[in-house]
């Protein structure tokens, strides 16, 4: 999923020196090998077991990762030139299509989760092109280098732990690709929430967020535990947006999701 950056998280970086309650974090990405074994302590004592803690000490520092980091841009489009931007003529007819050649697929996670079709389709159009474009970047490295960056330190130091905990379980490799946020599979979920809101949807024992089933299923099952209200309406003022906004930050995208979900149900 993308995100903002939060002011919140971004104050909460800005650590007391001589407060050595964590591991420290850098600005440039130097002395990160020297920062794994730091990390990874702190790993081990959150309950990340052998698998997860290779994993991390396997990463390398990703500086694709810290590009695109420093240069986001997409939300500072007002809502028509970032409907434009991100072809939500072509999500919403695209959504439409998918949702007719599998009605059954729809109406099952509308009946579980309470969420319809065209909330889900605007988002798996609008965050990975339903699924054309899921990242090329390693998600350990990319979220061990941005808990190890120091302007989003405490935001993303969970969601490594997280990731490293998919590990675990097996819900991701050493080797998994994601975006370059670490975002994993075809809504592109932070690990974090792939921990505490992936769902096995298709049943096979094993949460895989690059399958479309679990992935769609993981997707509502987050907006249901968020809040979402079945039969309530989700357009801007409605009880349901604000659910659609712990989807995502940014207020172009939440306007976008509502708007074309209901091109989509409608
Ligand atoms: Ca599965």
């Amino acid at each position: 999923m993308s995100f903002l950056p939060f002011a919140k998280a971004f104050f909460l970086s800005l650590s007391l020196p001589g407060l050595s309650f964590a591991a420290p974090c850098s600005d440039t990405g130097g002395q990160y090998e020297a920062w794994k074994p730091v990390i990874a302590a702190e790993a081990e004592a959150q309950g990340v077991g052998r698998r997860g803690i290779d994993a991390l000490l396997g990463t390398s520092y990703s500086k694709a990762t810290i590009g695109a980091d420093r240069n986001q841009k997409s939300f500072k489009y007002s809502l028509d030139k970032f409907l434009q931007v991100r072809g939500a003529d072509a999500i919403i007819s695209q959504g439409r299509k998918r949702k007719a050649q599998n009605p059954d697929f729809y109406a099952a996670l509308e009946s579980q989760y309470g969420v319809p079709a065209g909330v889900l389709l605007a988002i798996h159009g609008m965050e990975t092109g339903f699924g054309n474009f899921m990242g090329d970047t390693n998600v350990v490295s990319a979220i061990a280098t941005l808990s190890y960056d120091c302007r989003r330190s405490d935001f993303f130091t969970p969601h490594l732990i997280a990731a490293l905990k998919l590990i675990d379980m097996g819900a991701i490799s050493p080797q998994t690709v994601g975006a370059k946020h670490g975002e994993l599979g075809h809504t592109q979920f932070l690990p974090g929430n792939a921990l505490n809101y992936g769902v096995d949807g298709n049943g096979d024992g094993r949460l895989d967020l690059t399958d479309l089933v679990d992935a769609m299923a993981s997707t509502a099952n987050f907006l249901r535990e968020k809040g979402w209200r079945p039969g309530a309406g989700y357009q801007p003022g409605e009880p349901n947006f604000t659910v659609i906004e712990a989807w995502n930050a940014a207020t172009v995208y939440q306007q976008a999701i509502a708007l074309m979900g209901a091109r989509i149900d409608g």
